[in-house]
C-alpha cells in the first residue's frame, strides 16, 4: 500500500476514480469488513450472521497528504449499501483527539452524517453536492441510507487525530434504521444480544 508523502509535500493535483473511489496519486487505503466492526451494530446476533460472508462495509482511500500539523489531508470514503438487523451500514465513527473541524462533500449515493457532542445528536442529510460541516468537539459517523454506494470526500486538519474510544464509551446519540418512510432515527442503545 502506498505510504503518505514525507514533508515538504509539493503542490499536487489529486484525481479520483468515479468507479472505484480510488485516489491518484494514492496514499494508504483502509478496508473495513464486517468482522472489523465488532460491537458496532445494535443487533449482535444479526452481526454474527453477517460474518459468514464477511463483506466489505466501507473503504477509505487517502491522498498522499500526510496527517501532520499544518497539512490538510483528504480521503474518500465509500460505504457499500446494506443493513444489519435493519440498521444501515455505517462507519465506526470517531471524535477528533484535538478540537479540529472537518468538511465532507457528498460525491455519490445517499447518506447522512450523524453528529454527537455527548448530549445533542444531529443528523445532516448528504447527497451529491452536499457540504457537511463538522465543528470541533462533535463526534461523527457516516451512514449509507440508499441502495447504491454512498461516497464522500473528507478534508481535515492533519493534526486532528482519531479517537474511536470516545464513541465506544459515549455512543452516537442515535442509531439509523431502515423505515417504511425513509431512514428512521432511534435513540442510541449499546449492543446487546
Ligand atoms: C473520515 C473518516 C472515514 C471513516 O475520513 O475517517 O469516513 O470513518 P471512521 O474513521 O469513523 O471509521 C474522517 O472523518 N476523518 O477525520
Ligand atoms: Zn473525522
Amino acid at each position: 500500500m502506498p505510504p503518505f508523502a514525507t514533508p515538504p509535500v509539493p503542490p499536487m493535483h489529486v484525481g479520483f476514480d468515479d468507479r472505484s473511489g480510488g485516489m491518484s496519486p494514492s496514499g494508504p487505503v483502509l478496508v473495513r469488513r464486517m468482522s472489523d466492526l465488532r460491537g458496532l451494530y445494535a443487533d449482535q446476533a444479526a452481526w454474527t450472521a453477517a460474518l459468514e460472508s464477511d463483506d466489505v462495509v466501507y473503504e477509505v482511500a487517502s491522498s498522499p497528504v500526510p496527517e501532520l500539523e499544518g497539512e490538510l489531508p483528504q480521503s474518500i470514503t465509500t460505504i457499500l449499501p446494506g443493513r444489519v438487523g435493519g440498521e444501515f451500514h455505517m462507519t465506526k465513527g470517531h471524535m477528533h483527539t484535538r478540537p479540529r473541524g472537518e468538511i465532507y462533500l457528498g460525491l455519490s449515493g445517499l447518506g447522512g452524517l450523524l453528529l454527537f457532542d455527548g448530549e445533542r445528536p444531529q443528523w445532516i442529510e448528504m447527497r451529491p453536492g452536499s457540504i457537511g460541516y463538522i465543528p470541533p468537539h462533535w463526534a461523527h459517523r457516516s451512514v449509507n441510507v440508499g441502495d447504491e454506494p454512498y461516497r464522500f470526500l473528507a478534508v481535515y486538519p492533519g493534526d486532528s487525530g482519531h479517537d474511536y474510544g470516545w464513541v465506544a464509551e459515549h455512543g452516537m446519540g442515535h442509531r439509523v434504521f431502515h423505515g417504511s418512510g425513509g431512514p428512521e432515527l432511534r435513540p442510541f442503545t449499546f449492543p446487546a444480544g
